[in-house]
């Protein structure tokens, strides 16, 4: 269990976070903002606290994974990896811009920390079976998470790949859905319902937990336990807020990709506090 120091410290490293995504979409003009600012908590768990990786190598071969599937969270991943210190955070302000190895969605080949290139929804789980699925025969001890979207549940690959992971017992694998309830066009209760969700992954043959996604010490607990979890892969349903931070951005399906306006900032900065 985290200490109470350590989840302080986190919340403040994914407020600063959500300051920067916020700063480069704006800079940008374009960008997905909600689906960032829901998958705060959860990414900033996972290289803040959880992962065994090192920024000077980004190809160190002892390192866990991280996939994010919903790829176009991009901004969520680069203000992370710039913060862990993969590459300056001055290069945040230049995401999307041509030239620019910040793209509207992760590339492998340019960004360092990037492991694949995502942005095509219902990729990533089979992509983080094939890495799993290789560290075990190379005798490693690697972990690898891939971060979904609620939305993305309804892409057919998932659960191809759901079924791949438990027949495998790929039990070095760990998702995580950010169950935020909104995709692009609507919520996903409309648009085209994925309940009961916990009772879909099990079925598939999963280790199933559902947690707080914003709550630091849930989420640890249960990247913790999903470890333990041995002969099956582990799930984890974290339900989280899309927008979350900024009251204007919150539970608003409008601003799934569009970036905030300079009025916009400006308020989202007079209620996330002094970045730095
Ligand atoms: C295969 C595919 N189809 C469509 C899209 C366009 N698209 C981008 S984001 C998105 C909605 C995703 O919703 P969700 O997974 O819930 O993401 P979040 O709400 O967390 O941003 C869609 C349909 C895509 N990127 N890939």
């Amino acid at each position: 269990m985290p200490g109470k120091e350590k989840i302080i410290r986190l919340q403040e490293i994914a407020r600063l976070i959500r300051i920067d995504i916020l700063k480069m979409l704006n800079r940008a003009g374009s960008g997905h903002t909600g689906g960032s600012l829901s998958a705060v908590e959860i990414i900033t768990a996972l290289y803040f606290s959880k992962m065994r990786h090192d920024p000077k190598q980004p190809h160190w071969e002892e390192r866990d994974r991280f996939i994010l599937s919903k790829g176009h969270a991009a901004p969520a991943l680069y203000a992370t990896l710039a913060r862990a210190g993969y590459f300056p955070r001055e290069e945040l302000m230049t995401l999307r811009k041509l030239g620019s190895h910040l793209q509207g969605h992760p590339d492998m080949k340019t960004t360092p920390g990037v492991e694949v290139s995502t942005g095509s929804l219902g990729q990533g789980l089979s992509m983080g079976n094939g890495m799993a699925l290789s560290a075990r025969i190379d005798g490693k001890d690697t972990r690898v998470y891939v971060l979904m979207g609620d939305g993305e549940q309804q892409e057919g690959q998932v659960w191809e790949a759901a079924m791949t992971s438990s027949h495998y017992k790929i039990d070095n694998l760990c998702g995580i859905v950010d169950r935020n309830g909104l995709q692009i066009d609507g919520s996903t209760k409309e648009i085209m319902n994925i309940d009961p969700l916990v009772n879909k992954w099990e079925a598939f043959g999963w280790h199933v937990t559902a947690i707080d996604g914003h709550n630091f010490k849930e989420i640890i607990n249960a990247l913790d336990v999903a470890e333990t979890v041995k002969g099956l892969p582990s799930m984890i349903i974290a339900n989280t807020v899309k927008g979350k931070g900024v009251s204007i951005f919150e539970n608003k399906v409008k601003y799934h990709g569009v970036a905030p306006t300079d009025e916009e900032l400006e308020i989202a900065l007079s209620e996330l506090g002094e970045g730095d």
